[in-house]
């Protein structure tokens, strides 16, 4: 094929799918990134879910050998979620509908296809690879980055997720990108007021050990004055972005409800069954009923309603550390006399150090003072 017959199949494969916004790079200039990278790392509060190794974060043969060309594309959200909810729950917008991954790696893939291109001569990078994704979407061109860490472009806001496809093929000189953008932020700090944790500490940096879209995801032990501000949804966190004057999209009233009962429910398998589509599935059935038992403490705080009480008193034996101690604390939120009396007498005959360790912290924290 001609070098220039490739980038108007793209263009009219973009238009076909009503993709706007896709900007193509050569591999070479995101070695630039290394240096955003480095300054990032050395500060406290690098994510336990980015790549630690800065090489491979920007080296395009990591992900395809002899890549020449990546076409980096944005990928707005299907739907902006309403966030007003009771005993039903939610996750954050770019976890709602058919996972991004599956759903834009397919789109990737036909275009590859439409590209005639062999399978050994590309690959699709979706948030699932060393790479620096929003490093790549600036580079070609798609957006700036906003104080809140996202990369914001002018049409989409940031309501995107980014994916890229890896070529082995050269484009004519002209379709690469040659120019970025600009900073919009000016004297905004909308964000930066809003984050309920302050994660985002002088704009441009998460810490992302107090960010609660970190915190939802690992399975590391969120502390208790930390899970009080669980209060929106099981997964993710869409603050930063709902207070962005760059995102106007209207929230859609037709996004998920699900029940935070029958979801606490599901074994592992019902669980993959009913979930394993959606992006939030990939942290498995025990952190999701982890998160799902935080929502249940926060919404019927001080209620002493029976059941809720009842729905997290179920995990108060649970053989897993994590969502026992995860119950008792619910159980305490919802009705405290009720749960420290329970919490009392078990510690008669509880002999785990561990979890006689974390009733003791519990009730010191919750109860002592009164
Ligand atoms: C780890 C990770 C997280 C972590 C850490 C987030 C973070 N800010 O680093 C956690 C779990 C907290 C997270 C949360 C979210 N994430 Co996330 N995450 C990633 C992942 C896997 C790596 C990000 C990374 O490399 N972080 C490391 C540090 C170094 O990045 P950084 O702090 O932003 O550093 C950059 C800035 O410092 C910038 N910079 C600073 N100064 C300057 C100056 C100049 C001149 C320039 C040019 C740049 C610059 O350059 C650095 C390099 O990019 C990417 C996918 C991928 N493989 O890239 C998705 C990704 C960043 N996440 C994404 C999304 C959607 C989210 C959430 C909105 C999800 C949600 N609703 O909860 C939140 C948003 C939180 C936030 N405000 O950032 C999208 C972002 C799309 C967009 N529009 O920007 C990505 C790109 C996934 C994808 N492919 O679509 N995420
Ligand atoms: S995702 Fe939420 S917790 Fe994280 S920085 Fe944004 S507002 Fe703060
Ligand atoms: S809220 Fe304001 S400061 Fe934050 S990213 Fe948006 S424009 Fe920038």
């Amino acid at each position: 094929m001609n070098l220039g017959v490739y980038m108007n199949r793209i263009h009219e494969f973009m238009k076909e799918k009503d993709i706007s916004h896709y900007g193509l790079i050569r591999p070479e200039i995101i070695q630039y990134g290394k240096i955003l990278l480095e300054n990032q790392i050395c500060r406290d509060g690098y994510s336990e879910f980015a790549e630690e190794d800065l090489d491979r974060r920007i080296d395009a043969g990591e992900i395809l050998p002899g890549t020449c060309s990546i076409l980096v594309v944005l990928f707005p959200y299907e739907m902006r979620s309403d966030v007003k909810r009771s005993d039903s729950y939610g996750v954050a917008s770019f976890a709602e509908g058919l996972d991004y991954h599956i759903k834009n790696s397919k789109i990737l893939k036909d275009l590859a296809d439409s590209l005639e291109l062999a399978s050994d001569d590309y690959r699709i990078h979706i948030d699932n690879g060393p790479m620096v994704d929003r490093y790549l979407a600036y580079c070609a061109g798609q957006g700036w980055y906003g104080k809140n860490c996202l990369l914001i472009n002018n049409e989409l806001g940031s309501l995107f997720t980014i994916g890229s496809l890896f070529m082995k093929i050269e484009f004519d000189e002209s379709d690469y990108c040659n120019k970025t953008k600009m900073d919009g932020c000016g004297e905004c700090e909308l964000c930066l007021k809003s984050c309920p944790n302050g994660a985002i500490k002088h704009g441009y940096r998460i810490d992302s050990k107090v960010c609660l879209s970190e915190r939802l995801q690992s399975k590391k032990k969120i502390p208790y004055d930390m899970r009080e501000k669980i209060i929106r949804g099981a997964y993710g966190c869409d603050i930063c972005q709902e207070v962005c004057p760059y995102n106007n999209r209207k929230a859609n009233p037709q996004s998920s409800r699900m029940n935070i009962y029958e979801d606490l429910k599901l074994s592992k398998k019902s669980f993959i069954e009913k979930y394993g589509n959606k992006a939030f599935a990939w942290r498995g059935n025990s952190v999701h009923r982890r998160n799902l038992l935080i929502l249940l403490g926060n919404k019927f705080s001080g209620t002493c309603h029976d059941k809720p009480y009842q729905a997290a008193l179920e995990f108060a034996y649970s053989s897993s550390d994590m969502l026992a101690a995860c119950s008792w604390w619910a159980m305490l939120r919802i009705d405290r006399t009720r749960a420290s009396e329970w919490i009392r007498k078990r510690l008669l005959v509880e002999n785990e150090e561990l979890r006689v360790n974390e009733m003791k912290e519990l009730i010191s924290h919750y109860c002592d003072e009164n």
